[in-house]
């Protein structure tokens, strides 16, 4: 079966997140982290790094991992995975930029506007804002409606 590595990174500082709004491509009219797929013989960490700078114009130094999540849809051919790496890093420097890909915004960890994100999100974000690393899966039908999951706090 078919593994897609990718990277999503989120900010989350002095109880805010950063978001950005999906301008294009897979994901458009959504907010989100940022990220994107692993090229070859690129680690994982430094393309969390890349997608951030390229989405968002900033850069971290420190950033640590909170989870993994297999998503994959019922009807897709061929059957595959893409596995999302999820960082977290609570400082960065630079300032947060438009970018032709994302447009960043912060929002309060009360105000998060899960219903213009994945449906997933709602389920994990609760984890990683009280920094309780987690692993799960997700599936999805063709209308990306969740048909089942499994989602666990790693101890
Ligand atoms: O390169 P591209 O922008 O297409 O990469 C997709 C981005 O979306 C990448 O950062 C991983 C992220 N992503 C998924 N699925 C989900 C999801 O269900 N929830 C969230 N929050 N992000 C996701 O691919």
């Amino acid at each position: 079966m078919k593994k897609k590595i990718l990277t999503l990174l989120i900010i989350h500082k002095d109880n805010k997140v950063l978001l950005g709004m999906k301008k294009r491509g897979f994901g458009m009219g959504k907010w989100n982290g940022f990220g994107g797929k692993v090229e070859k013989e690129e680690s994982i960490e430094d393309a969390t790094k890349r997608e951030l700078f390229e989405e968002a114009g900033i850069t971290v130094n420190d950033m640590e991992k909170m989870g993994v999540l297999d998503f994959s849809w019922q009807s897709q051919v061929p059957p595959g995975t893409w596995e999302v790496n999820i960082f977290k890093a609570t400082d960065f420097s630079g300032q947060p930029q438009e970018t032709e890909e994302m447009k960043p915004q912060w929002f309060g960890v009360d105000e998060i506007p899960f219903e213009k994100m994945w449906p997933d999100d709602k389920y994990w974000f609760p984890l990683f804002l009280e920094n309780k690393k987690f692993e799960g899966k997700f599936m999805f039908d063709d209308k990306n409606n969740i048909i089942e999951y499994d989602l666990h706090q790693q101890l």
